[in-house]
């Protein structure tokens, strides 16, 4: 197939600008969609051409399968680039794009539905050699001698989690067998509720990890190569903070055996596209949890120490070009940190619409800032309250970190409340100089604060 000539972006903010400048590049046209709220935006000024696809609530504009489609339809699209969140993982929606005439920029609908019930991603991984978290062979039983003995053979404390869940939705620690039959009766009318499906299976609860996970990148020719790994760990409620490359303090030959493995098991089920693998680290071993089918948040410090643009080969793949890049083609240089900006309380984390009165970007040698607002835009109360990402590259982690603390010095957001003094605050943290804190180190220094 042809490389397309016109995309439909189906996102908003600082993504929408990101896919649009990856086409750009590739001299591909952009059709922006957005809601009523993001009429002014950016990247709506700065695309091809624009629909207006609904109003402020994203369930009628950005979740709207029928809205997104009918705008591709209208602006004579080829392709739609589903970004990250909304209807990114949406094996439906990738499914009907498809249905329409159009190219998903993502993987194969089944890829995405495979991945999706995390009880089935499990055991496609657990088969392509991929090594997992000990627990429940799939879904747990109804029986509950069984649910008891196979908890007695894991071992306490277990984890329960919803097939349906992901992203820390739909989980319960069990820490005795007298709590287990409630445990997982509870978790799963939750289940049921949440994702309309009960399935749940169960884990050993791994109690001081880090989240660590590899980048990979395919062809439909069962080309596949592992772009090195991202240390997630610091995090509040599930939502990453900042996020680093390489993760501090790994092994190289153990980056590359687990890399090695995920780059296998996306040939085995056929993967296309930009994929992540999600890992607990713990003891220096690697356990898969689950397999995200979108481009991240966090690619930037991928894209950082590899200088592979993601974003443009993901549309290349998705185009049916063929990956022109080997592994021993991917070499990473230096050290790259993401600090996520927010609207919103520092500390409270309670969100910060509103109009930036002012809005001082910094700049200079290794400092990339990925954002679609600038002084006079207004954050928007309908979404959620990333407004931009910092990021910096340095030769070493040091480097990186020294970048990044001069970067927000300089940088001044007035109008709204940001999280720029946490991430001054942790950038001068000791334990986050040394590196390689668990998943439980921010909210824990959180504690300290008071709340
Ligand atoms: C776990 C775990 C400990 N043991 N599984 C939360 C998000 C979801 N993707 C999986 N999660 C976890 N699964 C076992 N067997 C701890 C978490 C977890 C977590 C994981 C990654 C990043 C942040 C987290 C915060 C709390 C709990």
């Amino acid at each position: 197939m042809a490389m397309f000539d016109k995309i439909l972006i189906a996102n908003r903010g600082e993504i929408a600008l990101r896919v649009q400048r990856a086409c750009r590049e590739l001299g591909i046209k952009t059709v922006a969609v957005h809601s009523e709220a993001d009429r002014e935006a950016k990247y709506v000024k700065l695309a091809d051409e624009s629909v207006c696809i609904g109003p402020a609530a994203s369930s009628q504009s950005y979740l709207s399968v029928p809205a997104v489609i009918s705008a591709a339809e209208v602006t004579d699209a080829q392709a739609i680039h589903p970004g990250y969140g909304f209807l990114s993982e949406n094996a439906d929606f990738a499914e009907r794009v498809e249905q329409s005439g159009f190219v998903f920029i993502g993987p194969r609908p089944e890829t995405i539905r495979l991945m999706g019930d995390k009880v089935s991603a499990k055991d496609a991984m657990k088969k392509a050699g991929v090594p997992c978290v000990p627990g429940s062979e799939g879904a747990l039983p109804d029986d509950p001698k069984e649910i008891i003995r196979i908890a007695k053979q894991v071992g306490y404390p277990v984890i329960i989690k919803a097939a349906g869940g992901g992203g820390g939705r739909g989980m319960r620690v069990v820490h005795t067998e007298a709590a287990l039959i409630n445990a997982v009766a509870m978790t799963k009318a939750e289940a049921q509720a949440a994702f309309n499906n009960p399935v749940v299976y169960m884990e050993k609860y791994l109690e001081k990890p880090r989240h660590i996970e590899i980048q990979v990148l395919a062809d439909q020719f069962k080309n596949a190569i592992y772009l090195g790994e991202r240390d997630c760990s610091m995090q509040r409620r599930h939502q990453k903070v900042l996020e680093e490359a390489p993760a501090p303090l790994l092994n190289p030959r153990l980056r590359d055996k687990i890399g090695e493995r995920c780059a296998e098991a996306c040939r085995r089920i056929n993967y296309r596209g930009v994929g992540t693998f999600e890992f607990l680290f713990e003891n220096n071993e690697f356990y898969f949890i689950e397999m995200n089918t979108r481009l991240q948040v966090e690619h930037t410090v991928t894209e950082m120490i590899t200088g592979i643009d993601l974003v443009q080969q993901q549309i290349k793949v998705a185009a049916g070009e063929k990956l022109t890049m080997r592994q021993k083609d991917v070499v990473l240089r230096g050290h790259a940190i993401e600090c996520r900006i927010n609207a919103e309380d520092p500390y409270t984390f309670v969100p910060s619409p509103g109009k930036l009165s002012t809005f001082h970007m910094p700049g200079g040698p290794g400092v990339r800032i990925d954002t679609h607002a600038y002084a006079g835009y207004t954050v928007p109360p309908h979404y959620d309250s990333m407004i931009g990402k910092l990021i910096t590259h340095g030769d070493t982690r040091g480097q990186a970190i020294a970048r990044m603390q001069i970067a927000l010095s300089e940088m001044v957001v007035e109008g709204i409340k940001t999280n720029i003094p946490l991430h001054r605050d942790l950038m001068a943290d000791a334990a986050f100089h040394i590196g390689g804190t668990s998943i439980h180190y921010l909210e824990q220094k959180l504690g300290i604060y008071g709340r």
